[in-house]
């Protein structure tokens, strides 16, 4: 990649710089936390921030990326919202000479060139965790362990990643099996409902593993609806381990939590300063994370920022 040594910042000799970010959408309280960590750290570090909110939807996108090159941004940072179709936009930001940081999610392009970095975190191994978890659950028991499952956003990062690795996990034993899955788009008045949608066609569902917490939430509701107890008749494994999530869990209507950390912003900023200098940068930032039982929930929950 070319990288002139001249000033930051495109405008008005003003060194502030100037970063476009695209953000997924609201659907989850992982979504807001992360919105508020890129958001609050941007201002830390003095960069101005110009925010765009694409509700779910790629076309937004790619519009907020097209506006950030015409405004010439001095550096685009986005969360894709699914994986393939970027190719043609990110040779138009690689074009206009402005680094792209992918954040939170990744883009299955096969020119690694066309960003500088991806920053998040390894979701097959959330993925993984939770399907070791639940072979230790019923170890030594005999099957069939009927598993449902609630699949993050279609064709995104995380909702492929986390049903790859879990897959993984529990293929050693024939035991396990999956007798439905579908996407709840990573919102909770999906999960509710598609919840429901399972319990009506399937009558021994013995595992819930939803991709994240809000879908695990509205399927818990539809659980208790069905006048069943979640966490008891029905076990659930999520991923996120925001607020709410760390409460059910703690509360015993989930029982395993991975946990996919949104506190990305000030880990952002800098590689964003880096980029816009021209400095090295490592291709993958990775964030690091850990898992909850019920017990090392109560005792998290206090100091849960988000
Ligand atoms: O797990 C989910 C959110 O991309 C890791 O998106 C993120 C996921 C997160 O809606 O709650």
């Amino acid at each position: 990649t070319a990288c002139g040594g001249g000033d930051a910042g495109s405008g008005g000799g003003s060194d502030r710089i100037t970063l476009g970010f695209s953000q997924v959408g609201a659907e989850s309280g992982w979504r807001t936390a992360n919105t508020k960590s890129v958001q609050e750290a941007a201002k830390e570090a003095g960069i101005d921030l110009k925010f765009s909110d694409a509700q779910q939807k790629q076309e937004n996108q790619i519009k907020a990326i097209r506006s950030f090159i015409q405004q010439k941004v001095d550096a685009i940072a986005f969360s894709p919202v699914v994986e393939s179709g970027w190719d043609t936009v990110l040779k138009e930001v690689k074009d206009a000479g402005i680094p792209v940081i992918l954040t939170d999610r990744a883009v299955d392009s096969a020119d690694t060139s066309l960003y500088r970095t991806f920053i998040g975190s390894d979701f097959v191994i959330e993925g993984q965790k939770s399907g070791e978890w639940l072979v230790k659950e019923y170890e030594g028991e005999s099957g069939p362990v009927n598993i449902v499952e609630l699949q993050g956003t279609t064709g995104s990062a995380p909702a492929n990643d986390r049903k790859k690795g879990f897959g993984e996990a529990i293929a050693a034993d024939p035991k396990f099996k999956i007798i439905a899955s579908q996407t709840g788009d990573f919102t909770r008045a999906k999960g509710k409902e598609v919840m429901e949608a399972f319990l009506k066609a399937h009558k021994d569902i013995d595992v819930l593993f939803a991709h994240n917490d809000d879908m695990g939430l509205g399927a818990i509701e539809a659980i208790e609806g069905a006048g069943l107890k979640p966490g008891t008749d029905i076990k659930i494994i999520t991923i996120d381990a925001v607020r709410d999530g760390m409460q059910a869990l703690a509360d015993g209507k989930i029982n395993f939590i991975a946990e996919c950390s949104p506190l990305l912003g000030p880990q952002l900023m800098d590689l964003v300063k880096k980029a816009v200098k021209g400095e090295q940068i490592p291709q993958r930032v990775l964030t690091e994370e850990t898992t909850f039982t019920p017990e090392q929930a109560k005792t998290a929950l206090p100091d849960r920022k988000y």
